[in-house]
Formats: C-alpha cells, structure tokens, sequence
C-alpha cells in the first residue's frame, strides 16, 4: 500500500463518512484491469463488445439525465466570494463540504471505494502533479486507467509526506438534485457527487488538470490550459509545436491528429500528437514556453468522428476503448451518426431502446441512435500519429499560441496579434457562436476567453494578469494567432473546407514563426499577404479568398463595445492593460 500517514488517514476519513463495504487500491496492472473489467460486467455496469471485431473494448450507458459536464452544478469555493470572479459559481467550503458531505454520508454502503493513485504527467517529473481519487465507480477506475498514470509506481513517486490532491466521488444515487461538483483551491481537494459522466467524475481531467491546476499555476508561476498540443514536422525534419485553444467541440481532437491534405502531401509534412484537450505551460531555463500534455488517453466525442475528419482516430478507437453511449449494433460493435458507415439496420440506441434508422419521436424528430455528446476513452499510445516527447519531463517548446472560436462572420480565416499583450487580448475576447445544437439563442455570441470559461478555478481577472506576467517573464514569448474555420458566406455556406486543408494555415503560421512568410499589416493584426498560405491542390476561387480575409471595420467597431462590456464584469481586477489594448485597437480602426 503505502507510507504515506496524511494520505492514509485521509483515505480512512472519507471511509467513515461513506461507509464502502471494501477498499481497494488500484494497482495499475494488466491483471487488475482484466479483474475489474470481469467484475463491471458481472454488475452490468459495462457490457464486452465483440471481441474479434473490437478486441479489448467495453461499452457503457450513463443515466439518461447524466450525459455531459454540468456547469451550473460546478462550484468554485474559496473563503471569498470575490476570489472566484463572476464566471465562476461560488459557494463557501463551509457551506459546500456540509451540503456534500450530507450526500456523501454512506453513499457507498454495500460498495467497494477504489482508491486510485495517479500521475498528471509523466510519473516523477517536476512539471508532474499527483492526485488520489476516491470513487464507488469501476467505470471511473476504467477510464482513470487510459487517461492517466495509475497505481503503485505514483505511490512509490509520493513517498512518505508528498503533495497530492484529495478528489474524492461518489456516484451517490445519480440524482441531479443530489449532485455537485465542488473545487476547494484552498484545500487542493475536489468533491464530486450524483454523476457518473466523464467530465464530473474523471476528477484528473477538468478537476484537478484545469480548475485545480490553473489556481496553482498562478502560485507557482505556471499555466494550465484547456489547449491540443502537437508538432508539425516540416521537409527538413524540424518539428514545431504548436499549442491551441479552441471551445469544447471545436475540433481540437481532430486538428491534434490532423493528417496533410493531397495537395501538400508531397511536400512531406507531418503531424505529431502531443495532446487533445490540456497543456501545461512552464518558462524553462532557456527562457522559452515548454508544455506537456498531463493526460495519457482521448475522452473524445464520436459523432462526427469519421475517416474524413479524423482517420486517426478511428484508428486509435481500434482496441482497448471504452465507448459511452453510442449506438451498440447487433453484432457487439459500435456506431454513431456521423461515423463511418453503413448506417447499421438496427441496434440498441444510448438509452437501451431497439433502435432502427428513420424511427422518429413524438415530436418528429429523428432518434439518433448515439448521444450527441456519445464519448469514446482511448489509450494515446495507440495513436498513429503519437509524438514520441510524451513521456519527456519537460516536454514541447512552444513555437506558436493558437486561439479560435466560431464565428460566421467577423473574424478572418487567420491572423497575427501584434505582440504577447495583443495576443492576451486576442485571447481574451475569444468567443464562439451557438449552433443549433445548443441551448440559447441560435448565433448568439458567447465570450469563452482562452476557451477557458467553464474551467478557470479562480478571478479570471487575475487569470488575465497571470497571462500577461508570464510573457513578461519569458525570453522569446511564442507568437499568437487566431484562427476561424467557420466562416460563412450570405447564404450560410462554409468558405473554408477545413479539417486536412486547415495544414495550409498551419504552415503559414510556422513560416511567420520563421519570419519569412508575407502577410499585411490590419487594425486586427497581421493576415497573410495574398499569395502567401500554400493553396496547391485545393480548387479555392481567389475571391473566396479574399472573403475568407476580409476585414469589416464597421463590425469590428461593434465587436469592440462588446469586448468593453465583457471587460467591464471583472471590475478592478481586469489589467488595466486590456482595455489600452481595447482603445488602441478602436483608434487602428477609425
Ligand atoms: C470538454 C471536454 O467538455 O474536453 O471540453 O470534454
Ligand atoms: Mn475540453
């Protein structure tokens, strides 16, 4: 087991309040793996997928009202409310520890609580943060097993008296009025209970790997951010890595793991997968931005996944995954829309129900067969694109800072902040439109600065400051760009063809890193001269082009009363910086 007295007692402590019949320790090995899996499937808790077809893969279905991350029962709770800021929830640790403990109090009786040791980044590194989670679920051990480093070889790192953050779940009795998911930055401790999705219970990933590790971040001087990193390998062989921030369901998986389109494949690109979803950002002793994905697996959404948009992918899905409320067909495999077909003849949809393509609801609306927010977990190890820095202590150097939303208007296919302060801004202001698949107004404008709203654990005023001290801080700041593959034209069609194609972008951004790629001077920052991104092979009429890049000043000019107001909620503690940049940026324009 282990030496460590705090984390024993501890583990004992939460014992006493949910009252599990057992304790077990997760290990970490192949045979626990095949014991627990044996296990989940004797309680129905997952079900074997066909073996021959999909070796090592396991399937399961959450409850119908538990199927993605609920903000609005997410809580930020430091002694003040004003530590917090106004995008987060904030409720007192007094107030919140007593509500949870409440639910918690014997919500494991006639349960076993895994106790599950893990690593956020590569065991024993510097960069690395350790975490134990507490949980009643063998699906959350399942899954907690890809995406990161567990068992007896992060004990041994821990030692007798090491730090590590306490994240405690229960599935409770999976009642949405019963649920929370509580972040205490003061105590490095996570509360989770009533859910059994991902995004809630993966106590690693969103938990302690943004909110948790964000807040420390800033003490230590560090950044934790919701960002794919990969390297683009060019002809010579040199490889430089970009990190880029995007929403949630913005395509990061797919751009992590993007393959170069036949035009430029000649040119002998390639692309190197560091991560999908988090990076954590160090100033190391060159002076220089170094990330590592703290992450070892995929929690990816599938519909949508297909060989187009992401041949990796599906080949990364291939064993050893677990999928989550996807279309289950009859002969054990698995399906969703938007995936590869044929579209099976029948299944068992996400909810249990036979499922047959067409059926409709009351309304007339079609069944799909998969929720929409259907996940598959999946090693990166098995991904063919993997770079082979996954393991490195000190990780990626950072040559570029991406940012992106969608936007139908406005914003250009790409461009170049000014400067580290600019990109701040840039990143600041970043916002995404609704689609029609989500709750509000459609087209409405919501701001996600730096992607991180839903994750930032403390003022994202100071997260603000944070950002423009740490490029102070650094020798050669990376450059920032910002990207927009969702332009549209008057009659709602995309301009840009995106996935493979979104390379010609990329490379323009590697050749501005360089500093021999042409681009002109706007009053948004530098787009690509014409001529400049690489469009062999790709049928685009240069006056779509020209939309693609095209610069409304009268539109920006509104966009800016937007950026002011959106400021204006974080009161004193906005850097008094952003709204120079904010002024300047309507001189530039008028
Ligand atoms: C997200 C995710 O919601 O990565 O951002 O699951
Ligand atoms: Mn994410």
């Amino acid at each position: 087991m282990t030496a460590h007295a705090a984390l024993k007692r501890w583990v004992q402590e939460m014992a006493k309040m949910c009252h599990p019949d057992t304790i077990v320790w997760i290990d970490g090995t192949p045979e626990e793996k095949a014991r627990l899996e044996g296990e989940a499937i004797a309680k129905g808790e997952v079900l074997r997928l066909n073996q021959e077809k999909l070796p090592g893969c396991i399937y399961h279905r959450t409850a119908p009202n538990d199927v993605a991350r609920t903000e609005h029962l997410t809580y930020v709770c430091t002694g003040r409310r004003a530590d917090a800021g106004p995008t987060n929830n904030w409720m007192s640790p007094k107030e919140a520890y007593a509500r949870a403990r409440e639910i918690f109090e014997n919500s494991m009786v006639g349960r076993t609580m895994y106790v599950i040791p893990f690593s956020m980044g590569p065991v024993g590194s510097e960069f690395s943060k350790i975490g134990v989670e507490l949980t009643d679920s063998i699906y959350v051990v399942l899954n907690m097993r890809i995406m990161t480093r567990t068992g007896t070889r992060v004990l041994e790192a821990l030692g007798r008296d090491g730090a590590f953050t306490k994240c405690l779940h229960s599935k409770a009795d999976l009642n949405i009025d019963r649920r929370l998911i509580l972040h205490f930055p003061g105590d490095n401790t996570i509360w989770s209970v009533g859910s059994g999705y991902g995004g809630n219970v993966l106590l690693g990933k969103k938990c302690l790997a943004l909110r948790i590790a964000s807040y420390l971040g800033k003490h230590e001087g560090w950044m934790a951010e919701h960002m794919l990193v990969m390297g683009i390998e060019d002809p010579s062989g040199r490889i430089c890595y970009i990190a880029a921030a995007f929403p949630s369901a913005c395509g990061k998986t797919n751009l992590a793991m993007l393959l170069p389109p036949e035009g430029l494949k000649k040119k002998g690109y390639r692309i190197w997968t560091v991560g999908d979803d988090i990076a954590w950002m160090r100033i190391d002793t060159d002076g220089s931005l170094w990330a590592v994905n703290p992450e070892t697996g995929f929690f990816g959404v599938a519909p949508g996944t297909n060989s187009i948009s992401n041949k990796n992918a599906m080949e990364t899905i291939r064993k050893n995954t677990i999928f989550t409320n996807v279309l289950l067909t009859m002969d054990g495999t698995v399906w969703w829309e938007d995936g590869d077909g044929p579209v099976p003849d029948e299944g068992i949809d996400w909810q249990g129900r036979p499922w047959r393509p067409g059926m409709k609801d009351e309304k007339g609306e079609a069944i799909k067969g998969a929720h929409a927010n259907a996940r598959f977990t999946a090693p990166i190890a098995q991904c063919p694109s993997i770079s082979n820095r996954i393991e490195q202590h000190h990780g990626v150097p950072i040559s570029a800072i991406i940012f992106g939303g969608r936007r139908a208007r406005l914003a250009p296919l790409v461009y170049e902040a000014f400067n580290w302060q600019h990109g701040v801004y840039v990143g600041a202001t970043m916002a995404s439109e609704r689609t029609a698949a989500q709750y509000g107004r459609q087209g409405e404008v919501r701001r996600d600065p730096m992607a991180m709203l839903p994750f930032c654990g403390y003022h994202m005023g100071d997260y603000f400051r944070h950002w423009l001290k740490m490029g102070s801080r650094m020798k050669k700041p990376p450059k920032i760009f910002h990207v927009n593959w969702f332009r549209q034209d008057e009659n709602g069609s995309f301009l840009w063809p995106g996935y493979r194609e979104n390379l010609r972008v990329l490379e323009w951004i590697m050749d501005r890193v360089d500093g021999f790629a042409e681009a002109v001077k706007t009053p948004i920052g530098y787009i690509p001269a014409p001529n400049s991104i690489d469009m062999t092979g790709l049928d685009l009429p240069v006056s779509v082009m020209e939309k693609l890049l095209s610069i409304d000043r009268g539109e920006w000019l509104q966009e800016i009363e937007d950026h002011k107001k959106f400021f204006e909620t974080f009161g004193s503690r906005l850097p008094k910086e952003l709204m120079d940049e904010c002024r300047a940026f309507k001189k530039r324009l008028s």
